[in-house]
C-alpha cells in the first residue's frame, strides 16, 4: 500500500525531534518544514493558517494537518507497526504503557522544562520564581524516570519511541542549567540512543543546514 504523503513541520531541538526520529525509525518518505521558533515564524500568518495553534510538530497526512506529539507518535508507531515504536495496541495493557510514556513527557515534563527553559512564557513577572518551581517540579518527575530506566534499561523495557521524548525533555532542561548529577541512568541515554541510527540521524539533521 502506497504510504500517506507526509510533511512534519519541525524546528531544530524543540520537541518536533521527537516526531522526526520516528518517521526515521519508522522509514517513512517525508518533507520536513522547518518553522523558525527562534524568529518568532511559528505566528506568522502563513504558518497559523496551516496550524492555528502556532505550535511543532505539526504533520500534514495527505495535506490534513494532525498536532500533538502523542498524537503524532501514535499514527507513525500505528502506520509502520513492524518499527515497533510502542507496543502493539493488540495488547492493551502494554499500548496504555506506551501511551502513558507519552503522556509523562508531554504532560509532566514538558510543562516542566519550559518553566525551566522559558520562565517568560509563563509569568509577566520575575521568572526566577518560576524557574525555581519548575525546577523541583522537574526534579520530581526526572527523579522517577531516572529510577524507571534504571530498573527496566528503557521506559518499557524495550527501547520505544518514549526514550527518545525523555532524552529530549532531559536535554532541553540540562542545557538550561538543571543539574544532571542526580540522573546518571538519564544523562546516559544520549549515548546509548545514538546506537540507533535513526536517532543519530535525528540529531545529525538537528542543526539547519
Ligand atoms: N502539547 C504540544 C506542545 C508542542 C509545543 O509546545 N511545541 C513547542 C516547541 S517544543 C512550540 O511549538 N513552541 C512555539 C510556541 O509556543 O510559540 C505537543 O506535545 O506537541
Amino acid at each position: 500500500m502506497p504510504q500517506p504523503e507526509l510533511t512534519l513541520f519541525h524546528f531544530p531541538g524543540a520537541c518536533s525531534q521527537v516526531a522526526l526520529c520516528a518517521l526515521e525509525e519508522a522509514k517513512l518518505d517525508y518533507r520536513l518544514e522547518v518553522v523558525d521558533l527562534a524568529g518568532g515564524k511559528q505566528n506568522t500568518p502563513d504558518y497559523l493558517a496551516i496550524n492555528p495553534l502556532g505550535k511543532v510538530p505539526y504533520l500534514l497526512i495527505d495535506g490534513v494537518g494532525l498536532g500533538e506529539n502523542a498524537a503524532i507518535l501514535s499514527y507513525i508507531a500505528l502506520l509502520r507497526p513492524e518499527a515497533h515504536l510502542l507496543p502493539s495496541p493488540a495488547d492493551p495493557r502494554q499500548w496504555a504503557e506506551g501511551v502513558g510514556g507519552m503522556s509523562f513527557c508531554g504532560g509532566t515534563l514538558h510543562p516542566a522544562v519550559r518553566g525551566i527553559a522559558n520562565p517568560f512564557r509563563l509569568t509577566t513577572g520575575e521568572v526566577e520564581g518560576v524557574r525555581e518551581r519548575a525546577t523541583e517540579l522537574a526534579s520530581k518527575a526526572f527523579k522517577q524516570a531516572n529510577r524507571r530506566i534504571g530498573e527496566k534499561g528503557w521506559w518499557l523495557g524495550d527501547w520505544s519511541i518514549v526514550d527518545v521524548y525523555l532524552h529530549w525533555a532531559f536535554e532541553v532542561a540540562t542545557s538550561r542549567g538543571f543539574d544532571a548529577t542526580p540522573f546518571p541512568h538519564l544523562a546516559a541515554l544520549t549515548e546509548r540512543l545514538m546506537e540507533r541510527p535513526s536517532f543519530a540521524r535525528m540529531m545529525g539533521l538537528k542543526q539547519p543546514a
